[in-house]
């Protein structure tokens, strides 16, 4: 893996987001980082993918639409109707590789699934997509002494449940479940019941 400036990168986000957004970049990276030594996962892989996974979300949504126009990065409907929630993953795992110079797939894909997840995710996507849930800033979403206990101890379980209970925010909301959170919710089930 290429050397990536990790105190650089922080300075680059600090620079890009709002200060509540950079608070919370912080604190993934940083949860991020203790899920990887607790389950053998790279730790610095951990923190880059952390640091960057929300590269794209203070861009307003029309802007991260036109972005994926102009670099043809494909869009679903849904996406394009939601683009705030969904495309910042996308577009900031664009801009992982082509403006923070982030060459390793494993860190890139990490970052383009971390809002829906997708099936058969490696453990450094399933690091990023719980850090993201638990952080020690969140306060709102559901069970999270429960997740954040289990986070440390089974990362399909953990998973599971954090997608159960977005499918259950998401349904209290007129917000569209994009297809790629229901395969992954799916996926995920199965393997609970082998
Ligand atoms: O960017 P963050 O706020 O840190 O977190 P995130 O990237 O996980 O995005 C969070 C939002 O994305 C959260 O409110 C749930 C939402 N989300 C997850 N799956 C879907 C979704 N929103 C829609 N519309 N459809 C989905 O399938
Ligand atoms: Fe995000
Ligand atoms: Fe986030």
């Amino acid at each position: 893996m290429k050397t990536i400036d990790l105190k650089k990168l922080r300075k680059e986000m600090e620079k890009e987001q709002t200060a509540k957004r950079y608070e919370h970049t912080l604190s993934v990276a940083y949860t991020a980082a203790s899920l990887a030594m607790v389950h053998d996962e790279d730790t610095e892989k951990a923190l880059i993918a952390g640091m960057l996974h929300d590269c794209a979300k203070c861009i307003e949504g029309k802007k991260l639409v036109s972005i994926c126009k102009k670099n043809n990065l494909e869009m679903s409907e849904i996406e394009m109707k939601n683009p705030s929630a969904l495309l910042h993953a996308k577009v900031g795992s664009y801009y992982a590789k082509e403006k923070y110079g982030v060459t390793d797939e494993d860190i890139l894909y990490a970052i383009q699934y971390h809002t829906t997840g997708r099936p058969d995710m490696s453990r450094l996507e399933k690091i990023l997509y719980i850090a993201d849930y638990m952080e020690p800033g969140r306060k709102h979403a559901a069970n999270l002494a429960q997740i954040r206990k289990m986070a440390y101890q089974d990362l399909d379980k953990t998973l599971l449940k954090i997608l159960e209970d977005t499918l259950a925010y998401l349904q209290t909301t007129d917000d569209q479940i994009d297809d790629m959170t229901l395969k992954t919710y799916n996926y995920y089930r199965n393997i609970s019941l082998q």
